[in-house]
């Protein structure tokens, strides 16, 4: 067996030779390793290397590798591993991909890998199983061409599937039902997860009139593609509108367009405004971020001023739909719903929530974080407020709807509705498509427009502030980011600052992306907000300064 290692790590070592890695030092972080695009091959060529020992050590199981970088300009891109039931990548595996990443050479790689292999007890010779995808990116092809070389080095032992040009929680949906057994999750391609979706969406509208067109921006990125063929599938249901579907042209993606320009700058893409399409008061949009696993609404009320309809007020809408679903079902006792949200959740909505007796938890930012904590609940709903989110069905929730029988036609209704939303709604990731069935959904059973959804809250006025500082390694965070550990003494001076502002709350915390600290502020009025953005700003700058002088 040794023999047979060696040989095949001599095969790896000559294939890596092709991807010497430049002179960066990268990390696998909260959304895997992101960068510019041409700093990558290496990267990748090392992802797939961990892929196979992922698998391996998983007996097998199929890995997901998805090659993207969302929301970032066209430039930059990204890759991400997915665990085989959909999930994000184990969290003690993100230091083996950065300690991967970062060897300089060729030989150090390859002593690293076979310690690691050891020290993991993988035989490197096992059979495994790794199936992946890349967005719209110019830099895509060459990446990929990358990941297969790092697949390929592996010879037979790896079985590959390549899914192309597809979005992110496709790639989920993937790697999810590949490695589901019992075969009920659905059929492994993404065929397979169109018309599950269709299915489940044709079950929800049941006999009502055909859903209202709805205009969705695709950001010029991968959900465009998306839209168009799952566009398809359910055109007798509901007609989308596509807007920035461009591809193709140089620097098209994102640009001024997407979920994230829309909730940072809180207003229409350009390119929608324009376009005019939003001005019938009932007409509402909705935004995809690059590679499709974010979405947020809006529309222009009274046909004028835009509003904002984001990851909070999907989860108010989704949790009482789904609550209401719960009592109709008379499973109250049986079924919870619980909804996780971050700190940078509105505290309006979190206020909402609770005073209908549903639990809210808070975790830190990142979407397994969200994940991890929905998974607690028989049924969690879980979204940050930028927009990422979906909710999550326990089996043990599973199996009480399969296993009830229903004393009433309305029982027995609301038990099949709530099966098929566990259907509609991606149980591996949040899905953009997914989350705007769901949305289209509960509209459609209330008989809403989008005034109406928003009626049910007012969001408190709120403020985001980048600060660029020294050192961010500096800010260390407690009690899901919301409070400072370090530097010493600066929660306490934000605190007395918060005392002073009306509905006030603000927090600190360092960037998981970005070189950076943000601050977070919410108060009641537009100019407190402002203030005391401004004052804990000033604070957290002081405090930077200092520890950097001293
Ligand atoms: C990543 C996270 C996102 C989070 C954002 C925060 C995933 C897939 N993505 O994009 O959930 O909101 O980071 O960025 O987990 P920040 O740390 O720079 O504020
Ligand atoms: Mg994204």
């Amino acid at each position: 067996m040794a023999s047979q290692n060696q040989a095949l790590l001599q095969t790896i070592a000559k294939a890596a030779d092709q991807y010497p890695k430049p002179p960066v030092t990268f990390g696998y972080g909260t959304a895997g390793f992101r960068t510019l695009g041409e700093r990558l091959p290496s990267v990748i060529f090392r992802v797939g290397m961990l892929a196979v020992l992922r698998s391996q050590r998983l007996n097998g199981a199929t890995i997901g590798v998805m090659v993207t970088a969302s929301h970032n300009p066209e430039p930059d891109n990204g890759v991400k591993l997915v665990d085989p039931a959909g999930e994000m990548l184990e969290q003690s595996w993100e230091a083996h991909a950065t300690a991967l990443a970062n060897c300089e050479t060729t030989e150090s790689l390859i002593g690293t890998y076979e310690a690691l292999a050891a020290q993991l007890r993988v035989d490197i010779n096992s059979p495994a199983s790794v199936v992946y995808a890349y967005d719209t990116r110019p830099s895509g092809p060459a990446l990929i061409q990358a990941l297969e070389a790092g697949l390929g080095a592996f010879g037979g032992r790896v079985k590959t599937v390549n899914l192309g040009i597809t979005t992110t929680p496709v790639l989920h949906y993937v790697v999810k039902a590949t490695n589901d057994k019992s075969g009920t999750y659905g059929a492994p391609t993404i065929k397979g997860y169109y018309e599950k979706l269709a299915t489940a969406l044709k079950t929800l509208v049941g006999n009502r009139a055909p859903l209202a067109p709805l205009y969705v921006d695709c950001a010029n990125g991968v959900g465009a593609v998306a839209l168009e063929e799952f566009g398809k599938c359910v055109e007798d249901i509901i007609t989308f509108k596509p807007l920035n579907t461009d591809t193709k042209t140089k620097g098209a993606l994102n640009s001024q367009c997407g979920a994230d320009f829309v909730k940072t700058r809180q207003q229409l893409p350009p390119s929608v405004a324009e376009a005019g399409v939003l001005a019938k008061p009932e007409t509402r949009g909705a935004s995809f971020d690059g590679d499709a696993d974010r979405i947020v609404y809006y529309y222009l009320r009274d046909g004028k001023n835009f509003r904002l309809l984001d990851g909070d007020k999907i989860a108010v809408l989704a949790a009482l739909f789904i609550e209401d679903l719960v009592k109709r079902a008379k499973l109250q006792a049986k079924i919870k719903v619980g909804v996780v949200q971050t700190a940078y959740a509105n505290g309006s909505s979190t206020k909402f929530i609770k005073e209908r007796n549903i639990p809210v938890t808070c975790t830190a930012t990142g979407v397994k974080h969200l994940h991890h904590a929905a998974l607690k609940y028989d049924v969690g709903v879980y979204f940050e407020a930028n927009g990422h989110g979906t909710v999550l069905f326990s089996s043990g929730a599973l199996e009480t709807l399969h296993k009830t029988q229903p004393n009433s036609p309305e029982e027995d209704k609301a038990i099949k509705n709530l099966l098929a939303l566990s259907e509609l709604i991606n149980q591996a990731v949040g899905d953009a498509l997914s989350d705007l069935l769901l949305v289209e959904v509960v509209l459609a059973h209330r008989a809403w427009g989008a005034a109406e959804w928003d009626a049910g809250y007012e969001d408190l006025p709120n403020r985001l502030v980048k600060v660029e500082v020294p050192d961010r390694t500096i800010f260390l965070t407690t009690d899901a980011e919301r409070k400072l550990t370090s530097p010493v003494g600066l929660q306490k001076l934000i605190d007395e600052a918060v005392a002073k502002v009306d509905q006030g709350r603000s927090f600190v915390r360092p960037s998981g992306t970005e070189d950076c600290v943000r601050v977070y502020a919410e108060a009641a009025t537009t100019a407190s907000t402002e203030q005391l953005a401004a004052v804990v700003t000033d604070l957290v700058k002081q405090a930077a300064a200092a520890i950097a002088t001293a």
